[in-house]
């Protein structure tokens, strides 16, 4: 069992299982402790809700930090998931500088749009500024419209070739991207999967699934919970993100049949599995 602490940096929806409200049990259960910087309060996720609520935090991150540092906290590893704006993104750099240990392991999660678009609240400038974050990152998880969205290509959303998905991965290399996990492609039909990619040793390797009957809200942030909890506990980059794609796909088919289950995913009767997947 490791020792070593998580910090995670992203929002917290109150409602809707995505971000924070799943990050830190999925995280905390794979064995790992996890501390947290909430972005943000939103009532609910801004996808397919109307009227939520947003209490934008960042203003209290300066003074976490400083307290952080003055009492000698420090973390190996930081991920960052869903960020409300470019200021934020400003000081999860900072936070790289000031509080992750010597060594320590920068996991972003570009989370910014899905189906070929932008969450409400982003643009193109946020989208520069989170290609520079990324380029700061050793490991950075976005999906093909995230992708897409930072590398100013094209987004299609299936029946990918081999040359599409490895334009998109040479492009994000090219911004600096060290090591990129991309989620969401498809190769045939009903198949979907992620390729695993590293600058360094030039490693393409895809892992695929039965693709699922239905998608859902917050399926990227069970994702990148699950390979950070995988990764600390010691996996390689490779099967962490196998683990955490079967863990996913695990969360859906339990979530499915439920119509009244839209919003989210029921990633707490799938974790464990997770756990298990990680004790073997
Ligand atoms: O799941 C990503 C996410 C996180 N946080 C908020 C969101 C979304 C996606 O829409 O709205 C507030």
């Amino acid at each position: 069992m490791t020792n070593d602490k998580v910090l995670t940096v992203q929002d917290i929806s109150c409602y809707g299982q995505c971000s924070l409200t799943v990050a830190l049990p999925i995280i905390s259960a794979c064995g790992v402790e996890t501390a947290i910087l909430p972005s943000a309060v939103l009532s609910t996720h801004t996808g397919g809700f109307t009227g939520y609520t947003f209490r934008d935090l960042t203003d209290d991150i300066p003074s976490i930090m400083n307290h952080w540092v003055k009492e000698g906290i420090g973390f190996d590893c930081i991920y960052t998931g869903y960020l409300g704006s470019i200021r934020q993104i400003e000081y999860v750099k900072e936070l790289f500088n000031k509080v992750l240990n010597y060594g320590g392991l920068k996991i972003v999660d570009p989370a910014m749009g899905d189906n070929g678009k932008f969450y409400g609240g982003f643009n193109e400038e946020y989208a520069a500024a989170m290609a520079k974050l990324c380029s700061q990152a050793h490991i950075i998880l976005p999906n093909i419209t995230e992708a897409c969205l930072m590398c100013g290509k094209e987004y299609i959303p299936d029946h990918h070739t081999k040359e599409y998905i490895k334009s998109l991965v040479y492009s994000l290399m090219d911004m600096g991207a060290r090591r990129v996990v991309l989620k969401g492609v498809s190769y045939e039909e009903g198949k979907l999967g992620v390729v695993v990619c590293n600058a360094e040793t030039g490693e393409f390797k895809p892992y695929f699934n039965d693709r699922q009957p239905r998608s859902s809200h917050g399926t990227g942030d069970c994702y990148a919970a699950a390979l950070t909890g995988a990764l600390m506990q010691r996996k390689s980059i490779y099967e962490s993100a196998t683990i955490a794609a079967d863990f996913v796909v695990e969360c859906l088919r339990l979530t499915q049949g439920d119509e009244s289950h839209g919003y989210g995913v029921k990633f707490e009767k799938a974790l464990p599995m997770l756990v298990n997947r990680l004790n073997n």
